[in-house]
């Protein structure tokens, strides 16, 4: 298919250098993942021409009815892999999933309460300078400093003071799994409903690798793009759905019976229009994927790769948040090597190693500079690298960052990277 090299070569261009910059670096950062090719052919397909507002079955417009059927293949693969009773397959973003819940769950000026987003939380787990921080009263939990988990007396004690509305756990930068037991009793003890942002996690979950939230958590949100494996977009789901305690109205269909009704409701017309029945559809293909056997193996071999890295930095003497991983994802603190984040990310850049500079718990300098790096094994793991790599990676890293001015060093690396990669193909074409 050569339709865009002939009708617009500057773009196709663009986008032919991204598939080589894809192809011949080393995705570090834990957030990205490859989708299969399957997966990309629905998204780049012709279901984005169409508009469907409204739901299977219901909706706004005509010609809906293969849509629909793809909608519906997305809502029950997407039920069977976490065993839940509620699903919506809508949100175009991570973010959007959040604010749907928000919206249904709280009223402006409620109690929330998330983890510090400098401590491994989410910009919409209640960060000032967005919806959540605004329209919300946020209040921020912690992690304890000695143990670079999630600091549960602290949490008791904020819940009791606050009386949150809503406890949300979950996070960007949290190696430990989720502590979802934990984090109900807390809200239990306040009547507090409890959200799950398993975004990072979810592919995880979906295999038993991670701890489910689905029995403990009242809602649970997450994005498909990261462990998940799928294209890029939101989700909502329950573990079991139940009576809307509010006496809250949907738009148009008046005082809804169920929460899920009201969810809908507020994912559209709530808060979105038209549907992008590409991404859902892809969504489905992604899901059948994350079916099948093989998706377990995978997900185990992210989180063998991840603790391999761990291992290997924890040798070379860096400091670890926490101490290791449980999951997909390494915190760094790069205080004791005597660089910062922001010339980390830099530098590996130089070498063909992508990640992103992440601030660490307590940390005293700015979001534009950061005291660490956050490391993740999604994407290389899709690519059939595994432990040996991963030590390797681990080596090139230490070497750049311990001689941080020496651009020979960096193109000596980059060589290396390149031609590793070259034996790790992502797309087979
Ligand atoms: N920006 C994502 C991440 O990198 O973790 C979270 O939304």
């Amino acid at each position: 298919m050569n339709h865009l090299e002939n009708s617009d070569p500057e773009l196709f261009h663009i986008l032919e250098r991204e598939a080589v910059r894809e192809e011949s670096t080393l995705e570090l950062i834990a957030s990205e993942n490859f989708t299969s090719e399957a997966v990309m052919e629905m998204a780049g397909g012709v279901m984005t021409n169409k508009y469907a507002e409204g739901y299977p079955g219901k909706r706004y417009y005509g010609g809906c009815e293969v849509v629909d059927e793809a909608e519906n293949m997305a809502r029950d693969r997407l039920k069977k892999l976490f065993d839940a009773d509620y699903v919506n397959v809508q949100p175009h973003s991570g973010s959007q999933a959040n604010m749907a819940v928000f919206m249904t769950f709280l009223k402006p000026g409620d109690v929330i309460m998330g983890l510090d987003l400098a401590h491994g939380g989410h910009l919409t787990h209640g960060s000032m300078v967005n919806f959540s921080g605004q329209l919300y009263n946020s209040i921020s939990y912690h992690v304890s400093k000695e143990t670079g988990r999630v600091d549960f007396d602290e949490i008791k004690s904020l819940a009791l003071e606050h009386k949150p509305k809503l406890i949300i756990c979950g996070g960007s930068a949290y190696p430990r799994f989720i502590e979802f037991e934990d984090f109900r009793e807390v809200a239990d003890s306040v009547g507090a409903y409890l959200m799950a942002d398993i975004a990072h996690p979810s592919g995880l979950v979906a295999t038993g690798v991670h701890p489910s939230p689905m029995k403990y958590c009242d809602v649970i949100t997450s994005t498909t793009h990261k462990t998940l494996r799928g294209p890029r977009g939101g989700i909502i789901m329950m573990g079991k759905d139940f009576e809307n305690p509010w006496g809250k109205v949907a738009p148009k269909s008046g005082r809804v019976k169920m929460v899920s009704e009201l969810i809908d409701a507020t994912v559209m017309p709530g808060i979105q229009g038209g549907p992008l029945m590409h991404v859902i559809a892809a969504k489905a293909v992604a899901f059948g994927e994350a079916l099948r056997p093989e998706f377990r193996g995978y997900t185990e071999s992210v989180v063998k790769n991840a603790k391999a890295m761990a291992d290997e930095f924890i040798k070379l003497g860096y400091d670890l948040v926490s101490g290791g991983t449980d999951t997909h994802v390494l915190l760094i603190d790069l205080t004791n090597k005597n660089i910062t984040g922001k010339h980390a990310e830099n530098i590996l850049g130089k070498t063909g190693i992508t990640l992103n500079k992440n601030m660490v718990p307590f940390d005293v300098k700015s979001p534009f500079v950061t005291s660490g790096i956050r490391v993740g094994t999604p994407a290389i793991t899709t690519r059939g690298m595994g432990e040996s790599e991963m030590r390797q990676v681990v080596k090139w890293m230490d070497k750049a960052m311990s001689d941080p001015e020496n651009e020979n060093l960096f193109s000596n690396i980059l060589l290396e990277v390149n031609d590793l990669c070259s034996n790790f193909p992502i797309y087979k074409h």
